[in-house]
This record gives C-alpha cells, sequence and structure tokens, in this order.
C-alpha cells in the first residue's frame, strides 16, 4: 500500500489587475491627456498581472509553473521507527457524558503507529528546491472530522489556500482552535453535530497545531505546503510523491511526536529516487 498523495487541482489562477484609484482622477479634469493615457495604463497593468514573477507572493495566487511530465521523476520510501515505540497513554474521558459513552473505558491513545518497525503519521514533504515554481490549488477541500472525541485523521496534509473542513461528528460541543505561527489563528466552535466550518491557511507552514479546547486531549496537526508534494505515512510507513521535476531537493519528515528529519536528494528524469528516513523515540 502507498501513501496517501493528494490529487492536483484545476484552480484557475487569478490575473485580474488591481483598480488604481488615485491622483489622476483628480488632476483628469484639467488634464485631457491624463485621461486618454488612463485605459493604456489599465491594459498594461492587465498584461503585467498574468505574468507575476514566481516566488513573488503566497503561492496559491500565482500563476502556475508549466510542468513537462518527461523532465519529472519520482521519490518514493519508507519511515521506520528505531527501537521500541511509545507505550499507548490511558486518557480518562468521563469530562463528557458524550464522549465517555464513545468509550467508556477511557481512550488509549497510540503516539507512535505503524505495522513492526514503520511509522505512520508523519508528515512528508519537500521542504527545500520548489521555490521557483508556482502550482494551481485543488478546489477540493481537506477534510478534518471530529469523530468519537478525537480528530481524524490527526495528521493532515493540505495546501496553502487551499479549504480545510472541519467537521463535528459527535452529539457534543468540539470547538478547533489552530494556532499557526505564520498565519492567522482561528478558533471557533462546533455546537452540535453535523456542524462544520472551513477556513484556509494563507501561508505553508509545517506543522500547524490544531486543538479542542473542550477536550484537552483532542490534537491534530496541518502539514500545510505550497506545492503537490506531499504524503502522510500509513501504517505500512511508505510514500510516494509522483511527477517531481528533476532536481535537487531537501526532502522532510515531521511526527506530532517524534519531531522532524531531512536529507538531500536528487531526482532524475524518469526514475525514482528511493528514501529511507529512521526516527528514533
Ligand atoms: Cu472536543
Amino acid at each position: 500500500m502507498s501513501a496517501r498523495v493528494l490529487r492536483r487541482g484545476r484552480r484557475v489562477p487569478e490575473t485580474g489587475a488591481q483598480s488604481r484609484p488615485t491622483p489622476h482622477r483628480r488632476r483628469a479634469a484639467r488634464a485631457p491627456v491624463v485621461v486618454a493615457l488612463a485605459p493604456l495604463a489599465v491594459a498594461l497593468a492587465i498584461a503585467g498581472g498574468c505574468e507575476r514573477t514566481p516566488g513573488a507572493g503566497p503561492g496559491p495566487y500565482r500563476t502556475p509553473t508549466p510542468l513537462d511530465a518527461a523532465t519529472t521523476g519520482s521519490i518514493a520510501g519508507y519511515l521506520h521507527v528505531r527501537g521500541a515505540k511509545p507505550p499507548r497513554r490511558h486518557v480518562q474521558v468521563t469530562s463528557d457524558a458524550t464522549c465517555a459513552a464513545a468509550h467508556p473505558d477511557g481512550l488509549d491513545v497510540e503516539d507512535v503507529r505503524g505495522d513492526g518497525d514503520m511509522l505512520a503519521e508523519a508528515f512528508v514533504w519537500i521542504a527545500r528546491g520548489l521555490e521557483d515554481r508556482a502550482f494551481a490549488v485543488p478546489e477540493t477541500p481537506v477534510v478534518v472530522d471530529q469523530r468519537g472525541c478525537v480528530f481524524e485523521p490527526r495528521v493532515v496534509g493540505a495546501r496553502a489556500g487551499q479549504r480545510i473542513e472541519f467537521v463535528n461528528s459527535d452529539d457534543t460541543l468540539h470547538n478547533v482552535h489552530g494556532t499557526p505561527a505564520r498565519s492567522s489563528p482561528w478558533n471557533f466552535g462546533l455546537a452540535v453535530r453535523g456542524a462544520r466550518r472551513t477556513i484556509t491557511v494563507p501561508t505553508a507552514e509545517v506543522p500547524v497545531g490544531v486543538q479542542c479546547d473542550v477536550h484537552p486531549w483532542m490534537r491534530a496537526a496541518l502539514g500545510v505546503v505550497d506545492h503537490p508534494y506531499f504524503a502522510v505515512t500509513g501504517l505500512d510507513g511508505a510514500f510516494t510523491l509522483g511527477r517531481v521535476p528533476a532536481g535537487q531537493y531537501t526532502l522532510a519528515a515531521w511526527h506530532p511526536r517524534l519531531g522532524k528529519r531531512q536529507q538531500e536528494i536528487e531526482v532524475a528524469a524518469g526514475a525514482t529516487t528511493r528514501v529511507e528516513i529512521t526516527f528514533a523515540p
């Protein structure tokens, strides 16, 4: 089984130029030449808006860089854990009747999951090397559920500017408190089962912490990046990043309990670069 990789989207970039309320308007009455030139200035501004330089602004709004499939390769590999994984933590959830009913014996939290020595629930992404490229942001939202008084999934990948929808599937009040450092935080309640609310994180950042302030054991993390080359590992610890432009990159992996590892890699056209990363508790 391979790790999940979010699909590429089709959003058309914004290319409109901003209007320019200016002193021109005040001078226009006594300067017909300026009035005559104004439409030309607007036309030039619109043309310039189509050719914004990659790297000049926030990722989601930049014009996507053309990608020639013939010059791309893949990155595939596994995340491992060296030594014994931490024991499960037992959490009492009796403070909330709905949570207690869902977990009558309390909640067994497994901070480090994975088959054998493999590492699940880690966010893998290209951390450096794509700065000169821009990518269209998927229209499809990422969905994070609050179900059984836990976040599902606990580690979530999203694109900068992509919609992230939080859903409450429980018959109790949850809240969603996001604490990014590079974007504005958010904090709202989802009072009833079926309540949902969508946010976006405009700036890339890994990780962005998310918690429910009502139930202190409820924690999740977002990996927010401004390109499509990321994955969250499953129980087999595997990940695959496809259609990567040939080049040199820093590949990083982050796990909520075990922290971050990274290594330098090279991707060649038509080839798969194999990577093994080992975490130690
Ligand atoms: Cu909650």
